[in-house]
C-alpha cells in the first residue's frame, strides 16, 4: 500500500502493533511539509497523544567529536538490554550541508540499529530548525504511542538547537571533555546553564588526576549558576561511551531526577510549560512566514531594505509598513 492509501486509523493502527514500518511511516507522515499530509498527521497525533507522555525524554549534546554518537548506542544498548524500548532521535538542521555525519552515525551506532527494542531517526533534512523542532517534537508523541519508554534525543551543541532540545526534555545531559577548557570547546556558558547533568566523557583515556580535575572543574562552574530546580544540584560525573565506564551511575542519575521532580509536580509543570512555548514558538513560526510570504509585502520589501540599509527610513518605520501592508494596524 501507499503512503497516500493509507487512512488515519491505518496509521494508528499500525503504530500502536510496534510495526516498524508503519513507525517509519508515520514519522515521515509528520515530517511532510506537504498541505494535505497535515491535515492527516495532525489527526493521527490527535489520537496518538493520549498514548504518549510516559516516556524518559533525555537530551543529549556536545561539541563534534564529544563521543555522542557512541556514547547513545552503548547507552542505548544497556538500556535495552534492561529491557527499555529506546527511540533515538536527531535535532541537527544543518545535518543536509555534514552529510557525512548521519552516514557516520549509521556505522558508529550499528548494534543498536539492529537491536529489536531501539529505533533510530536521523533528523528530518533541509529542514529549518523551526520545522526540525516541530518534526522532531512530534515524532516523539509517534515513538511513545509506539511503546518506546526512553527517547534520546541527539543534537551537536554548536548553537541555537541545544535550547531547542532542551525544551522538549525533561533531562539535559551535557556531554563534556577534560583538559580543555569551555571556552576551547567551542561550547558557551549557556549550554552548562541547561545541564541537568555534565558528564566528562572518554574517561577511559583520562589518568586519574586528569578526570578528578575535569570533574572539579566543572563543579565549580556549576556551582556558581543557578540550578534548574530547588530539588536538583547538577551532579558532573566521569563516563566513557567506548567502553561503557560509568553508564549505569549515570542512568541511575537520570532516573533518581525523574522520581524526585515527579514526585514534586516539576516534571508535569515542565512538561506544560514546555507545551505551551511549543505552541508560541509556532505561532511565531507561521506568522513570519506568512509575513515573508505575502505578496505586497514582496513587492515592498526591496525599497523598505534599501531604506533601512541607507538610513533614509527608521526601522520603526520599516516595520509598521510591512505589518501595515500584511494588514496588521498600527494601533
Ligand atoms: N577513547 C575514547 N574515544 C571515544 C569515546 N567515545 C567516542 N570516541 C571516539 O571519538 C570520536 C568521535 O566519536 P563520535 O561518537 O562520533 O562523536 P560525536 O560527538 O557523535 O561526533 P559528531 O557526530 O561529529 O558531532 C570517534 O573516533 C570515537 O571512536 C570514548 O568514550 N573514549
Ligand atoms: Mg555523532
Amino acid at each position: 500500500m501507499t503512503r497516500a492509501e493509507l487512512t488515519v486509523e491505518d496509521y494508528v493502527t499500525g503504530v500502536r502493533s510496534g510495526d516498524r514500518a508503519a513507525l517509519g511511516q508515520a514519522i515521515t507522515l509528520v515530517e511532510s511539509r506537504a498541505r494535505r499530509h497535515r491535515d492527516l498527521a495532525q489527526a493521527m497525533l490527535l489520537e496518538l497523544l493520549p498514548l504518549s507522555g510516559k516516556a524518559h525524554r533525555v537530551g543529549i549534546t556536545g561539541v563534534p567529536g564529544v563521543g555522542k554518537s557512541t556514547f547513545i548506542e552503548s547507552l542505548g544498548r544497556m538500556l535495552t538490554a534492561k529491557g527499555h524500548k529506546v527511540a533515538v532521535l536527531a535535532v541537527d538542521p544543518s545535518s543536509t550541508r555534514s552529510g557525512g555525519s548521519i552516514l557516520g552515525d549509521k556505522t558508529r551506532m550499528e548494534a543498536l540499529a539492529t537491536d529489536p527494542n531501539a529505533f533510530i531517526r536521523p533528523s528530518p533534512s533541509g529542514g529549518r530548525l523551526g520545522g526540525v523542532n516541530r518534526a522532531t517534537r512530534e515524532t516523539m508523541v509517534v515513538c511513545e504511542a509506539a511503546g518506546f519508554d526512553v527517547i534520546l534525543v541527539e543534537t551537536v551543541g554548536a548553537g541555537q538547537n541545544e535550547t531547542v532540545v532542551a525544551d522538549m526534555v525533561d533531562f539535559f545531559l551535557v556531554l563534556m571533555l577534560a583538559g580543555a577548557g569551555d571556552e576551547l570547546q567551542g561550547i558557551k556558558k549557556g549550554v552548562l546553564e541547561l545541564a541537568d547533568l555534565i558528564a566528562v566523557n572518554k574517561v577511559d583515556s583520562l589518568g586519574v588526576q586528569a578526570a578528578h580535575q575535569a570533574v572539579h572543574q566543572y563543579k565549580n562552574a556549576v556551582h556558581i549558576l543557578q540550578p534548574p530546580s530547588p530539588n536538583w544540584m547538577v551532579p558532573v560525573v566521569t563516563c566513557s561511551g567506548l567502553s561503557g565506564k560509568g553508564l549505569d551511575t549515570l542512568w541511575q542519575k537520570v532516573e533518581e531526577h525523574w522520581s524526585t521532580l515527579s514526585a514534586t509536580g516539576e516534571i508535569a509543570e515542565k512538561r506544560r510549560r514546555q507545551r505551551v512555548n511549543w505552541m508560541w514558538s509556532m505561532v511565531e513560526d507561521r506568522v513570519l512566514d506568512a509575513v515573508r510570504d505575502h505578496p505586497e509585502v514582496k513587492g515592498r520589501l526591496p525599497d523598505l531594505l534599501k531604506g533601512v540599509d541607507d538610513g533614509s527610513l527608521t526601522v520603526t518605520l520599516a516595520a509598521t509598513e510591512i505589518l501595515e501592508t500584511f494588514g496588521v494596524s498600527a494601533e
